[in-house]
């Protein structure tokens, strides 16, 4: 019979881990039936405002940053969070010796709310490094650090994939039940694979390595690799990594030259490395073009990095690119 994640979390994790992961399950089940009451629970659209990054929010961006907030701040194991929807950290007031420091994307992939596609919610659990008053700066360990990490994606289904750093686990949310149900004991990326995701409309701004890689793909069958590739873009990261776990392939987001100050899209601390940890515990390799995702030694809560990751020969193909 399969294990409910009550039951997963008893034997794998530690009880402040096991009250932690539990408070994420259950705001993302309240966040899940947000989702997918849509239009009829009246939280679609704009809220008017814009994130620390100038992008305008969503009613569902902010009602779901609250409620992790709520949720985390309520736990009694968290001493601070720090959210892409937030310009700094939220400490818990009068608690910054709690074990845990945890940052999320409330809502990835918010371009699609509107359009009933999947969006996600990621997070990334550090240690409190315990040296007094909880800061941005306590935030800035690189990914190596992550005690856990994952993401729950609100799509066809609704799945929450963990990782303890012990490989990859998911489960997908039995609606009648109200729980969690393990649906798969470990997620394995296949090294080689078929399939790319990337932004194409941006393919004029590539850098040459980029440029490169990719036209060998598409050169299909009669070209270098000798095989056609596919291509999906879902525009919500969390549905486009999760692919890529279920069945292998490789996703891109790379700096472009439309500001050669900025490094990319996606964000390090709640996107990137979330997303890098899982996808090495599942076998495969993540790269930001110059080093490992997880080594990059973070300098700003919401700083920007490239991302390639997934399946590892794909992965070190273009990153082999950078470096010779
Ligand atoms: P968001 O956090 O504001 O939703 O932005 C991140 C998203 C990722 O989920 C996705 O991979 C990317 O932005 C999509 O970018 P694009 O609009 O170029 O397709
Ligand atoms: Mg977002």
């Amino acid at each position: 019979m399969s294990m409910n994640l009550a039951q997963y979390l008893e034997h794998n994790t530690d009880a402040h881990m096991n009250v932690l992961i539990s408070a994420i399950a259950e705001v993302s089940q309240a966040i899940s039936a947000a989702v997918h009451k849509g239009a009829l629970g009246g939280v679609l659209g704009s809220a008017g405002s814009e994130n620390v990054q100038g992008e305008t929010q969503k009613k569902l961006d902010i009602i779901a940053n609250d409620m992790i907030l709520d949720a985390l701040s309520a736990t009694g194991v968290v001493a601070g969070m720090a959210s892409e929807e937030l310009d700094d950290c939220s400490p818990v007031p009068g608690h910054s010796d709690r074990p845990f420091l945890v940052l999320f994307d409330p809502l990835d992939g918010s371009s699609n709310i509107d359009v009933n596609v999947s969006i996600g919610t990621i997070f990334s659990v550090l240690p409190n490094p315990d040296v007094g008053e909880i800061t941005n700066e306590s935030f800035l360990q690189p990914g190596t650090e992550q005690l856990a990490a994952g993401y729950v994606v609100y799509g066809p289904q609704t799945s929450l994939v963990l990782t303890f750093g012990k490989g990859v686990v998911a489960f997908t949310l039995d609606r009648e039940a109200g729980e969690y149900i393990q649906t798969s004991e470990s997620m394995d990326i296949p090294e080689d694979t078929k399939e790319f995701a990337i932004n194409m409309s941006n393919q004029r701004h590539w850098y040459a390595p980029v440029q490169g890689y990719i036209a060998e793909l598409l050169e299909g069958k009669t070209g270098v690799r000798g095989k056609d590739f596919n291509m999906r873009w879902i525009a919500s990261m969390v549905a486009d990594v999760h692919r890529v776990l279920t069945r292998g392939g490789i996703f891109m987001y790379p700096k472009d030259l439309r500001d050669p100050n900025k490094p990319g899209k996606l964000r390090l601390m709640y996107e990137a490395n979330p997303m890098s940890l899982l996808v090495e515990q599942a076998g495969g390799k993540s790269f930001d073009a110059t080093q490992r995702i997880l080594d990059i030694q973070p300098t700003d809560l919401h700083q920007r990095c490239a991302v390639m990751l997934g399946s590892a020969n794909e992965v070190q193909r273009v990153s082999d690119r950078h470096h010779n």
